[in-house]
């Protein structure tokens, strides 16, 4: 891992309320910065809205207010969250702001100065509600509908500044080529390369049919279409390759390791993103994560449908549950891979039962319990120096940061059960409850609880990015908290709890009786 990273999550559309979707992906992003931050690099975690476009013009204009003051509310509702789910984002752009739209301009200026953007004509299958056009064998595959609302797409015409994408065809495929792992999962990969297999056609990057947006520079009339506005974002906050706007030192952080979206605007991102990057003679990002999507109850959620987990349906979660059995849920079953996952209230319930209080919660309890009781909270020392712990902990440490390191947050969550799993297992083998009633054991069980302490704590290590709140309590039983500038190499060890620290019992994770009640949202 570089000593430094960049994640970013995609910046959300202000015409819409915040839903689980968003949270979701802010959420895995936040694990991943945390955990990444734990290991010692420096991560630079960016979130945001996209606040132009036709769409908020238009919702905004029902509302009879103006797009900025609908802006200005959302992107509050959008920080309101972030605060609610503690996030870690190290900045919250947002579109409308002077230190975006005016680098956004001046990139503009630089494309058109290098050819890569021209003014021509263009018509094309146009999906109004995505704001996005469709060649014709897309659009034909797609049976001529949106795939996102369904509606018909339309035949639409005009003059407007191009982006020349098919002057990268050659370009993207060899870099595809050369990173395997530019676009993942695999199957997103694949099915990226599909779709560029039809061709590139150059990409209509204004608009004139409408006003809010950035001014393209020069040319009065045309508006910077919002998503060439809205990609750009991942560079404006770092201050990057503007001349004219002086530089907020974080372009260091940038090629972006990973920008994490959801599977609908991948094109965006593997194809139009990376061509962009490459006119503007700047790197291209490591890896474009695109996860798939939560439905509810095996429905799709859908604003029409209104069944989409909304903010005060997630409260009742957390509220009942707690914000980190939230955060377990999003990360553990989720879709994160190439399939979508079903939002289930029983499921929740399950998955909280089993993972949450039958293990995260119970295993430090009953080893907090035991040194309680036998030696009186504090912790034994350990004549075995470990036995077979200290290589099976560095393996699943190793592991764990394997699994972070390429993004797979299921895979790190379950290093850390593992190790729970593997310790619930020994207390149930060697049985320390019978060991304490004859005096000639002592030095059996004071190694035996030792040692759980010891895999305990390390197990609280590798959750606290999933469990923030609880890792930090888990931790202060155990040991008390560690300073925050301790080094990744000693909290990734086992053992590092002396002979004499105080351990307490924890109780983590209290049982939820039955599952919250799925109350159909109300249509919006
Ligand atoms: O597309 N399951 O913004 P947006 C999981 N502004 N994730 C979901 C989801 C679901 N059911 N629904 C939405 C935009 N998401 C543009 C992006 S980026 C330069 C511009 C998440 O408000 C997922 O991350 O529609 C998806 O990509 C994003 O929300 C779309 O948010």
């Amino acid at each position: 891992m570089n000593s430094r990273a960049y994640i970013t999550t995609p910046i959300y559309y202000v015409n819409d309320r915040p839903h689980i979707g968003h949270a979701y992906t802010t959420t895995i992003c936040d694990i991943w910065a945390r955990a990444t931050r734990a290991m010692g690099t420096d991560v630079f975690f960016l979130t945001g809205t996209d606040e132009h476009g036709v769409k908020v013009e238009k919702s905004a204009a029902a509302r009879g207010i103006s797009p900025q003051a609908l802006a200005d509310e959302n992107a509050a509702e959008f920080q309101r969250v972030l605060a609610t789910f503690a996030l870690t984002n190290s900045d919250f752009i947002r579109t409308t702001e002077p230190r975006h739209t005016t680098q956004v301009q001046a990139f503009l200026r630089k494309l058109v100065a290098s050819g890569a953007v021209y003014l021509g004509t263009f018509e094309g299958w146009y999906d109004e509600g995505q704001e996005e056009y469709h060649t014709e064998n897309r659009a034909r595959e797609l049976n001529y509908k949106s795939p996102i609302s369904g509606k018909p797409l339309v035949r639409a015409s005009e003059q407007n500044y191009y982006f020349r994408l098919s002057a990268f065809a050659d370009r993207l495929s060899q870099h595809y080529a050369d990173h395997p792992g530019f676009v993942r999962p695999a199957e997103r990969c694949n099915e990226m390369l599909g779709r560029m297999r039809d061709g590139l056609q150059d990409v209509p990057i204004t608009r004139t049919n409408f006003s809010w947006g950035i001014p393209m520079p020069d040319a009065p009339g045309h508006v910077v279409y919002v998503w060439i506005d809205a990609l750009l974002n991942y560079v404006t906050a770092l201050g990057l390759g503007s001349d004219d706007v002086s530089t907020n030192g974080r372009a260091h952080y940038w090629p972006a390791q990973y920008h994490i979206v959801g599977k609908e605007i991948l094109w965006f991102h593997a194809v139009i993103w990376p061509a962009l990057l490459m006119a503007l003679e700047l790197p291209v990002p490591r890896c474009v994560y695109a996860h798939s999507f939560w439905i509810a109850d095996g429905q799709k959620m859908s604003k029409s449908l209104g069944n989409f987990i909304d903010l005060p349906t997630i409260e009742r979660y957390t509220t009942t549950y707690g914000l980190d059995a939230w955060r377990w849920y999003m990360a553990t079953q989720g879709p994160i891979a190439a399939t979508d996952s079903d939002f289930n209230a029983k499921h929740f319930h399950e998955t909280h039962t089993n993972d949450l209080v039958n293990t995260v919660g119970n295993c430090p309890s009953r080893v907090g319990a035991m040194i309680g009781k036998y030696f009186g909270g504090i912790l034994p020392g350990d004549a075995e120096q470990g036995g077979s712990w200290p290589s099976r902990c560095a393996g699943s440490v190793e592991k764990w940061e394997r699994a972070m390191a390429a993004f797979d947050l299921v895979g790190a969550s379950r290093c850390a059960m593992d190790l729970l799993r593997q310790v619930d297992a020994m207390i149930n083998e060697t049985e320390p409850f019978k060991l304490a009633k004859d005096p000639a054991n002592a030095a059996r069980l004071a190694s035996i609880l030792n040692q759980c302490a010891q895999v305990v704590r390390l197990a609280g290590v590798l959750l606290e990015p999933f469990l923030p709140i609880k890792g930090r309590e888990l931790a202060m039983a155990f040991g008390g908290v560690p300073d925050a500038g301790t080094p990744w190499d000693s909290r990734r060890t086992y053992g590092v709890l002396a002979e004499g620290t105080p351990i307490a019992k924890v109780a983590l994770f209290p049982r939820v009786d039955r599952p919250i009640e799925s109350v159909p949202a109300t249509p919006a």
